[in-house]
């Protein structure tokens, strides 16, 4: 029987596309650039299964153009705002993702992103490299204590859970906001908030962790980053859409917030040019999960996902 036809939009790791190409008739997007429109509706007809990233958009008006014969969209990512769900339902499209694998490595980014946004990491970096680094006082570069201070964390899933363990670590009190409260023994001993507003009063330290979605969107914006205790520091690797960013650089503005970590942003890639000029924004380009280890648990999840597939069998991350 002819190997299932297999289109991977990314340049992933040399060990899934070894794995991807020994399993099925496999093209990769040797360009790494990402998937268009176009070239999405095309692969429906060319492919039975596409392994894509959170950089190719399968919106309502993609996916009503689909050929039939596209089976199955094994996503490499956890998370699906990039994929119009119900479209693709419609169309009788499975569609999977990959969760687990990635939290220890985004909660690990989420953790830098904390410690470099609340000790000057960016401004501290740039005057030694720069050779600028000619005068030093006990009052210079003094930054937000991290141990044993308090963290809000906004979603306790899988990374919120890891990035709370990690936070463990550094004696922090660690309240959440989460849709349910967690089994006590899922919690780390964190305090449970049934509000975001509640969470937000005793955050020195706010960490998201929930998807993107209608209802999360702009879910931090003027009003909220106003409820934080002043000073506060947000760390945001979860997705750009959660963040107002007009209302965050205005926070930052005023000192409500002393400083922000981010991986994400509206804008990908690129980022938002107004938050150069502030060093009290560190930034990273959406690598949470971007380490050896979870870039192959990834690429063999999706891969899973897809053998399960076609064995005829409920694949484990089925959306
Ligand atoms: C990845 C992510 O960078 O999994 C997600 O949702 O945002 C990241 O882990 C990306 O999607 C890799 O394909």
């Amino acid at each position: 029987m002819a190997k299932p036809r297999l289109w991977i939009t990314r340049r992933l790791s040399d060990a899934t596309i070894e794995r991807a190409a020994r399993d099925y008739d496999t093209v990769v997007n040797e360009a790494d650039t990402p998937g268009s429109a176009a070239e999405l509706i095309a692969a429906s007809a060319e492919f039975d299964a596409i392994i894509p990233c959170h950089s190719e958009h399968f919106s309502a008006e993609v996916v009503a153009q689909f050929a039939p014969r596209l089976k199955i969209v094994a996503n490499h990512s956890v998370g699906v705002d990039h994929c119009d769900l119900p479209a693709l339902a419609a169309r009788g499209i499975t569609v999977t993702n990959t969760p687990d694998v990635l939290s220890d490595a985004t909660a690990e980014l989420a953790m830098l992103l904390m410690l470099g946004a609340a000790r000057h990491a960016v401004a501290g970096d740039r005057i030694v490299r720069t050779g600028a680094w000619d005068f030093w006082s006990p009052s210079f570069m003094v930054g937000k204590q991290v141990t044993g201070a308090r963290l809000g964390i906004v979603g306790m899933g899988r990374v919120g859970r890891a990035f709370a363990a990690k936070a463990k670590g550094f004696d922090m009190e660690i309240h959440y906001y989460n849709r349910s409260e967690l089994p006590a023994d899922q919690a780390f001993g964190a305090a449970y908030h049934s509000s975001v507003e509640s969470l937000l009063g005793v955050a020195d330290f706010l960490s998201l962790h929930c998807p993107a979605t209608p209802e999360t969107t702009d879910l931090m914006n003027r009003d909220r980053f106003a409820l934080l205790p002043r000073g506060a520091v947000l760390v945001n690797a979860a997705r750009g859409a959660l963040v107002d960013e007009d209302a965050l650089l205005e926070a930052l503005g005023t000192g409500q917030l002393s400083a922000a970590g981010l991986d994400c942003f509206k804008v990908e890639p690129g980022g938002n040019p107004a938050f150069a000029a502030h060093d009290n924004i560190f930034m990273l380009p959406h690598i949470g999960s971007a380490t050896t280890r979870t870039r192959d648990a990834m690429g063999f999840r999706a891969l899973d996902n897809l053998d399960a597939y076609f064995a005829g069998q409920t694949p484990r991350d089925l959306l």
